[in-house]
């Protein structure tokens, strides 16, 4: 197989997932999103890496949701933060992640409610009632994770561990699909 064969191949398999999730209903993203299975090189195409963070790069966001493949170098980490209201389901593609979800109590300081393991495969569901959350990919060397919000976040708010003061912060993309170009 030569490699324009082989991208063609990883990019029906990618559309696949999204036709799926632009066909059905946001009640069968939880299934769709643990039944798929794609091999690491199908997002190949889609990978950024930086020194400075994690990069979020764009596969596909529409007005119903928005599907991004996040590149985390080794010892990269999020803030904490929320997901604007909005649905929040993460597979993860590569490597082994940590993730702490807090919650914030009536004094108005962070707790950490639970932290989870999670390695390739593994699938994390977050909405704001549950708390806010931060991930860290705790591989030797680096890790893709696959995320998907229903509806698409454009803003959230990111946490002080300490204080538990929040900040909003305006969300963007590292790398784009040429056809979505308008969006950066
Ligand atoms: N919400 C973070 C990643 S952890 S779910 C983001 O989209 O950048
Ligand atoms: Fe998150």
């Amino acid at each position: 197989m030569n490699f324009t064969e082989q991208n063609n191949e990883t990019h029906q398999s990618i559309n696949e997932l999204v036709t799926s999730l632009i066909e059905e209903d946001r009640t069968k993203y939880n299934r769709i999103i643990r039944s798929f299975n794609l091999p690491i090189s199908a997002f190949e195409s889609y990978c950024s890496w930086s020194e400075e963070s994690y990069t979020r790069n764009c596969i596909v966001e529409n007005e119903k949701f928005q599907l991004i493949l996040l590149c985390w170098g080794e010892g990269q980490k999020s803030p904490i933060h929320d997901h604007g209201g909005e649905e929040c389901w993460v597979k993860f593609i590569q490597g082994e992640f940590k993730e702490t979800i807090y919650k914030v109590n009536s004094s108005g300081e962070l707790n950490t409610v639970k932290t989870f393991m999670a390695k390739t495969d593994d699938v994390s569901y977050m909405i704001d009632f549950m708390g806010c959350h931060c991930l860290e990919n705790i591989s030797a060397g680096k890790s893709m994770s696959l995320h998907l919000y229903a509806k698409p976040i454009h803003n959230c708010n990111l946490f002080d561990e300490k204080s538990g003061e929040s900040v909003r912060k305006k969300l963007s993309y590292n790398t784009i699909p040429e056809e979505m170009t308008d969006l950066i």
